[in-house]
């Protein structure tokens, strides 16, 4: 039997964040992850960091090669039915963001783990969560056909929307919010240089598109497609088609393609379950909400979490035992006003067959007075670049 004081399970973006700040601050922790570490590295996801979460990833050490690799940006655009507009975000909020693909920052905290000694277990099977609403929980898996069971104080279920910590939790105990969008984001990475230099959106009558990079070589690129379209039925040709349709002109005519290296379709959806403490299992980041990629919210929110739960955790440690009773509402309020950021920029950006008409007119008007009105862009750059925590 092996004794810890936080089990967290999931090896994503929000678990190991949370097992650097921990064992920055002396607080002990084994990591239990479903899935062999390539398998991690070879999912493709988010690419904009808020400054909140860039000082976080510079608080758990891991700041070096984001400051030297990552692309900081002052600026974001829109591209509204074939014309470019720029949102100075800086000029707007004096704040930056910075593109630093989800799969780097994912490595840096891995191999940042692994040169601390810190425990990981990959390829955990059949993780169960067990006593968590008493003083004694623990966690059982299996690993190499062999069962394994860690005593704990607590439980931090870091697993994403499909995990089993959300799920072990009785029916009763949780609310949840949904709204599933009815399209989906077919998106490419290719090794070809980005075609524009900031993070771009563009709405348009064939529906939305966006430009984003990984690096000044690598470029991520997504259409809305509809939700059953499977990528395999996209060839690299269509794609690039389509994506040139959907862009302004002068963009349209400086895309480079070149071959996919990577090519899926990812549904949207916003979901939130209330609340994020139970007992002694606490759910963050993906676990416990989902936002629509638009607004770049999903990896910032589950570092916003962490960094309360952190905090939580080390004050009870401190002796300070009632740190962790407001840990579900600090993370909600914050939550629930990216889950309307990012529904709002959904609602604005994307076609919706069934708005009809006056839809579309009221998606234009809104989408004019966006790029025209510095209180409407300054509304839009506030959120955008990130909340304070
Ligand atoms: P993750 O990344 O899903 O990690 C959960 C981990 O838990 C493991 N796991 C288990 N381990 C043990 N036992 C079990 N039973 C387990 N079940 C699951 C999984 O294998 C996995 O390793 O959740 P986490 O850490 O909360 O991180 C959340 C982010 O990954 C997510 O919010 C973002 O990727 C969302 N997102 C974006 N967020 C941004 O902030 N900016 C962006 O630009 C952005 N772009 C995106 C995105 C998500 C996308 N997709 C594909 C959904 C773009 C896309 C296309
Ligand atoms: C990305 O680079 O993958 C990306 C950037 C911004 C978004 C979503 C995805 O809003």
């Amino acid at each position: 039997m092996t004794r810890t004081q936080v089990v967290i399970v999931g090896a994503g973006p929000s678990g190991l964040l949370l097992g650097a700040l921990l064992h920055k601050a002396g607080v002990d922790a084994i990591i239990l992850e479903r899935q062999s570490p390539d398998y991690v590295l070879g999912r493709i996801r988010a690419g904009v960091l808020e400054q909140v979460t860039v000082e976080l990833l510079e608080q758990a050490g891991v700041g070096e090669r984001m400051h030297r690799e990552g692309l900081v940006h002052d600026g974001c655009a829109l591209i509204v039915n074939g014309q470019l507009h720029r949102i100075d975000l800086h000029g707007l909020t004096g704040k930056r963001i910075m593109v630093y693909g989800q799969t780097e920052l994912t490595r840096d905290l891995m191999e940042q783990r692994q040169r601390l000694g810190a425990p990981i277990v990959y390829q955990a099977e059949q993780v169960e969560l067990h006593g968590f609403d008493g003083e004694h929980p623990h966690v059982t898996y299996r690993k190499d056909g062999q069962a394994h069971r860690i005593d704990c104080d607590f439980i931090a279920g870091c697993d994403g929307f499909h995990g089993v910590a959300r799920a072990s939790l009785p029916a009763t105990a949780l609310t949840t919010y949904e709204k599933v969008y009815p399209f989906g984001w077919l998106g490419v990475l290719s090794d070809t240089p980005p075609v524009t230099h900031e993070v771009t959106y563009s709405h348009h009558e064939r529906g939305f598109a966006m430009c984003s990079m990984r690096s000044l070589k690598r470029s991520r690129y997504y259409i809305q497609v509809p939700i059953q379209d499977k990528a395999d039925q996209w060839s690299d040709e269509a794609f690039w088609d389509e994506l040139r349709r959907r862009l302004d002109p002068a963009s349209a005519k400086a895309l480079i393609t070149g071959p996919s290296i990577e090519k899926s379709v990812a549904p949207l959806r916003s979901f939130v379950a209330e609340p994020m403490r139970f007992g002694r299992l606490f759910l963050a980041g993906d676990a416990a909400h989902i936002v629509p990629p638009t607004g770049a919210k999903g990896l910032n929110l589950a570092a916003a979490d962490v960094a309360y739960l952190s905090q939580a955790l080390i004050g009870w440690y401190g002796q300070d035992r009632r740190a962790v009773d407001d840990y579900s509402a600090r993370c909600l309020r914050r939550i629930w006003r990216a889950e309307r950021f990012s529904w709002w920029f959904t609602s604005l950006m994307h076609r919706f067959p069934e708005t009809g008409e006056f839809g579309q007119k009221m998606q234009l008007a809104e989408l004019d007075y966006l790029v025209q009105s510095q209180a409407a862009s300054l509304a839009m750059a506030e959120n955008y670049v990130g909340l304070p925590l």
